[in-house]
């Protein structure tokens, strides 16, 4: 297991000197964010992450992300350009020593959440996704804005995309995701990068788009459309467990022998019975996820990939971008190091 956190670069309020101090910290999870998503990543941006990263000690192996156009995901006449570019990408970072890319084939949105900053008992913040929250809102009027998201598109290109949408249900979705693997997983098996896709978050449909990386039997769907380790998964523990249909640990411990699990997002989440979740401190008992379970897993399995401790909770007054603070991902980390090593020790144990 490799321990990696998530860096949004020079900008970002956690300064990288700081991820360093993390204990067993290993490599850096980060992305090029001056491009436009469709272009081609300028060699220039690419190295000076990489030299940044390598200044403070750690590794630049995986890209969060290199996201798909939505116009590759409609299917649209340019997307052979389009991939054409991400294409080059994958090159330009295999290049520069990149082992893993994760990206994600949902429609429109990444992660939906209705609040970023409601207050937990213990008086810190938590992203939250509310059912009665959700109903209220359409992206369609803006009356009620959608955090983490709302001012990334403007009014009238969200008209657009979701009549663009009308035509794609799951499974022209589907074929459009099937069109794009088939043209970049040789590419990244040449470039000696693993691609790894996120799963849908929250992993089920929402305001009427289609969405695919959901469930077990979608996962093997997806990584049979190409049957090559370069095909592979990014499993985020919460996203995947924010529906009861998921089981988290057993879904891991399936992904990992198989060898298709290249990165994994570790996080608890607390699920209601409305569906509705918040997110949670990492711990097993503050949310419906056994972390200990799923550590066992990847640790029987002999995983090798990449683990970052995903969201966390705001606390000791820190402010910043939800979910990506320092404090409470590195308490998150420091517990799956002790998970960890009762794991290795108890081995050790057996074995003697
Ligand atoms: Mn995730």
């Amino acid at each position: 297991m490799k321990l990696s956190f998530r860096w949004y670069g020079p900008e970002d309020p956690v300064r990288i000197e700081y991820i360093r101090q993390i204990p067993r910290m290993y490599s850096i999870v980060t992305a090029v964010y001056d491009v436009p998503v469709g272009e081609i990543w300028s060699n220039e941006s690419i190295n000076m992450l990489k030299e940044q990263t390598e200044a403070a000690g750690l590794h630049f192996d995986v890209i969060e992300s290199v996201p798909v156009h939505e116009n590759i995901k409609l299917g649209l006449a340019d997307r052979d350009q389009l991939i054409a570019n991400y294409c080059e990408n994958i090159r330009r970072l295999g290049k520069a020593g990149v082992q893993v890319i994760c990206y994600n084939f949902m429609p429109v949105f990444d992660w939906t959440r209705t609040q970023l900053d409601r207050v937990l008992e213990d008086g810190s913040t938590a992203l939250v996704y509310y059912r009665d929250q959700l109903e209220k809102m359409d992206p369609l009027t803006g009356e009620i804005s959608l955090p983490g998201w709302d001012s990334s598109y403007k009014k009238e290109d969200l008209v657009k995309l979701f009549d663009q949408y009308k035509q794609v249900n799951e499974e022209v979705l589907w074929q459009n995701l099937e069109y794009f693997l088939q043209a970049i997983i040789p590419v990244a098996e040449e470039a000696g990068v693993k691609m790894a896709i996120h799963p849908d978050d929250p992993p089920y449909p929402i305001f009427g788009l289609p969405r695919i990386i959901t469930k077990e039997a979608n996962l093997d769907r997806l990584l049979s459309i190409v049957d090559s380790p370069a095909n592979g998964l990014t499993l985020c523990t919460g996203s995947l467990g924010s529906a009861s249909f998921n089981d988290v640990a057993r879904l891991v411990d399936k992904y990992s022998a198989m060898g298709r699990i290249h990165f994994i997002h570790v996080r608890n989440v607390k699920l209601m019975e409305d569906g509705s979740f918040e997110e949670a401190a990492h711990p097993s008992e503050y949310g419906s996820l056994d972390v200990y379970e799923i550590m066992k897993c990847l640790h029987k399995n002999g995983f090798e990939g990449y683990l970052r401790p995903d969201h966390g909770r705001m606390i000791w007054g820190e402010t910043g971008k939800p979910g990506y603070g320092l404090y409470d991902r590195a308490l998150g980390a420091s517990y799956i190091n002790g998970l960890w090593e009762a794991l290795e020790k108890s081995a050790d144990n057996k074995e003697a």
